[in-house]
């Protein structure tokens, strides 16, 4: 079952919103996506969980969480704003479904969290029902055999398109799974790495339609070198290359390359009968890495920055064809961008790879259920039900809100966004990053790229400590629950 919901939900207000003209479209544009939705599109109601009829008799549901990120969990109130209202409308429903209230226990920030899921399961002060907390720290305290496998709470439909399939899959080891991701979590969303290009400079250097480049499969790391290395003006005329003047590909060098490896079909661990194994040392993980190298360091299309946001103003300049950047920006920086620009989904390796897949960075939340929790059912259908009408209703209305304005005229970028949502990945060994420190086997591909080191040598160097990491933690994984 493809995620298509948000697309034909926002393609709706589209629809809707083509008779109007621009300026009416724009001031439109929130009681239009209040009240089209849910009546033009009728095969969006015949999607539904298969939770069955349940009465938990005003007992409260209650979740872990911190102050960044309570909104995915709950609102106080309604607003009027559309990502709240859609948070909020969510938990009346569900509220009221099950005859239950919905509640938060919020810690200010990630220490605190860490601490408070931990104290609270060893104390069994049945604090919370679940626990949200980044997907980066969650392996550790999932090592703690603190949590239950999601695997034997009931009602849990993994399959369905409101669980995050492939990012699940990748953290199922064992045939357990202790910290999936469902579109509960929208933080996943907000968190992914993207690609963005300015329509304008796509334009002035005849470049062909890059979504029809991206549905031929065409989409790959040598097509962006292709694509970007003819794109370079030196625009101050100083004759160097520096951050006046136009390019291809303008870059950071820090978490974005972290995608490359996933989109590529890349994991750095993998599961075998016996244990895990490391997998970095492939033939095609050197060559994605010669790939991201030629990409970014030999090319006169290409501007690397040392850090994250700068690159932000420079693309905002029309300074850039194309740039890597979380959706988030979509929702405060970018909106002051007045040039068009699309989305598209990372590269491909090669275009005999059968599908694109998108990453995060590694804050987005997973969800966490307490070995001791009082209610397993009471946990399952909630977040299964509550999955289900996130993904429904809450997923769309950030969508509005991300692609707010002029943007709402752009239904290419809202099918290349379910395309991205459709294909998240992530690799395990980030959610047990703490088990590879040495080397730290998780960033090798940004370590190397951003320090311009040979990638061969660099792993020969970490390989045992590698595979002796990875054996480690599968005998641990092995021994929860035991
Ligand atoms: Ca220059």
């Amino acid at each position: 079952m493809k995620r298509i919901p948000a697309a034909l939900l926002l393609l709706s207000m589209l629809l809707s919103l083509a008779a109007c003209g621009d300026s009416e479209a724009q001031k439109e544009n929130t009681s239009a996506a209040d009240t089209t939705v849910q009546t033009e599109v009728p095969a969006e109601t015949e999607l539904k969980d298969n939770v069955p009829v349940l009465d938990f008799g005003g007992d409260s549901m209650t979740f872990a969480t911190m102050e960044m990120y309570k909104y995915e969990m709950d609102v106080e109130e309604s607003t009027g704003e559309i990502t709240n209202d859609a948070v909020y409308n969510r938990n009346l429903l569900m509220e009221d479904r099950f005859n239950v209230v919905i509640d938060m226990v919020v810690q200010p920030e990630r220490d605190e969290q860490t601490a408070f899921l931990r104290s609270s399961i060893l104390a069994n002060d049945n604090a919370f029902d679940v626990g949200a907390h980044f997907v980066y720290l969650a392996g550790n305290l999932v090592l703690e055999n603190l949590f239950l496998d999601w695997m034997e709470i009931p009602h849990v439909e993994l399959h369905q398109p409101w669980w995050v399939t492939e990012i699940n899959n990748a953290f199922t080891i064992n045939n357990r799974l202790y910290s999936p991701v469902s579109d509960l979590c929208i933080t996943h969303m907000q968190l992914s790495y993207i690609y963005l290009f300015n329509h304008q400079l796509a334009q002035d250097y005849n470049t062909e339609d890059l979504y029809t480049v991206v549905d031929e499969g065409r989409w790959t790391l040598d097509y962006m070198y292709d694509l970007t290395t003819s794109v370079y003006q030196d625009t101050d005329g100083n004759g160097k290359a520096n951050n006046q003047d136009v390019y291809g590909l303008v870059t950071d060098k820090i978490t974005s390359i972290d995608c490359y490896f996933p989109a590529s079909e890349q994991p750095t661990l993998q599961e075998t009968d016996t244990g895990l194994e490391v997998v970095v040392g492939t033939e095609r993980a050197v060559n994605i890495y010669e790939k991201v190298y030629k990409l970014f360091y030999e090319n006169t299309g290409t501007f690397v920055i040392p850090d994250y946001e700068s690159k932000h103003a420079m693309f905002l300049n029309n300074q850039a064809l194309l740039m890597p950047i979380r959706l988030v920006k979509l929702f405060s920086e970018m909106r002051e961008m007045e040039v068009d620009y699309g989305i598209l989904p990372f590269p491909k390796y090669d275009e005999a790879q059968q599908k694109y897949y998108n990453s995060c960075l590694d804050n987005y939340s997973v969800l966490l259920v307490p070995n001791n929790v009082e209610n397993r059912e009471m946990v399952g259908a909630l977040v299964e039900a509550m999955s289900f009408e996130s993904m429904k209703s809450v997923m769309p209305a950030f969508y509005e809100s991300a692609l707010q304005g002029k943007y709402t005229r752009d239904e290419q970028s809202v099918r290349m966004l379910d395309l991205i949502m459709d294909s998240h990945t992530f690799d395990v060994s980030i959610l047990y990053g703490s088990f590879f420190t040495t080397g730290t086997l998780s960033y090798i591909l940004r370590n190397t790229i951003s320090s311009k080191k040979p990638y061969v040598s660099n792993y020969e160097t970490y390989k045992d400590a590698y595979s002796e990491q990875a054996q480690k933690l599968y005998e641990s994984l092995k021994a929860l629950g035991e």
